[in-house]
């Protein structure tokens, strides 16, 4: 990888080196959900923002689940080794949080066309957009334990919008196999599940 979110002009815009970033003539955005925000802004027919503290907790709650997952695979994938000290108790830490909002988030959401309802909000853009990473980078499905969250992403791939015409090669290659640690760790999630966690 060239690592040009790693090099100077990149950390001049964003010094914490993370993607995405969105750049215009007037403004520089670092955070995907205010990116999502500011697009809404700017194009807001029809409104995806939502409007109602319930799919404003889920959008952030979404955002949430996906720090977490991308803690996880900062600690976990080998890609990512050279860039940070990883700390195999930190990836497992990380990873059952992701769990767990996972496990919230299926919670929160009914069996509607969009998380939040009948109409498409960030919050379907976000979730489906990580889950696809996590899966198609990581090789990580959604677990087979949120069957609302699995249908809905089954649901929003076959939309125009979320069609990728091949997963870029360099972005497969950097992918590793699903890791050890993952199974290890989904043991214990199930028998604690089973025990009440
Ligand atoms: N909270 C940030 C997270 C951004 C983030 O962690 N991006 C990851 C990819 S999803 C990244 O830049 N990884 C590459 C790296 O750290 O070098 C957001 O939502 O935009």
């Amino acid at each position: 990888m060239q690592q040009e979110n790693r090099q100077p002009a990149f950390l001049a815009l964003n010094p914490l080196g993370r993607i995405p970033i969105l750049i215009t003539p007037e403004i520089v955005i670092r955070q995907s959900t205010s990116i999502l925000e500011y697009l809404e802004e700017k194009y807001p027919s029809p409104n995806m923002l939502g409007s109602t503290p319930e799919t404003r907790d889920l959008i952030y709650m979404v955002n949430e689940c996906y720090v977490f997952a991308i803690s996880y695979f900062d600690h976990a994938s080998p890609a990512l080794a050279a860039r940070l000290e990883q700390k195999a108790d930190a990836a497992t830490a990380f990873y059952i949080q992701y769990r767990q909002a996972l496990s919230a988030i299926e919670q929160m959401i009914g069996d509607n066309d969009f998380l939040c309802g009948e109409h498409p909000t960030i919050a379907d853009c976000m979730m489906f957009a990580s889950a696809q990473y996590v899966h198609r980078l990581y090789g990580e499905p959604l677990p087979i334990d949120c069957p609302k969250l699995n249908a809905f992403y089954v649901r929003f791939e076959q939309r125009p919008s979320a069609a990728i015409p091949e997963y870029p090669k360099l972005l497969q290659e950097i992918a590793p196999p699903p890791s050890p640690l993952t199974t290890q760790i989904d043991r214990t999630l199930t028998t604690r599940n089973r025990e009440g966690f």
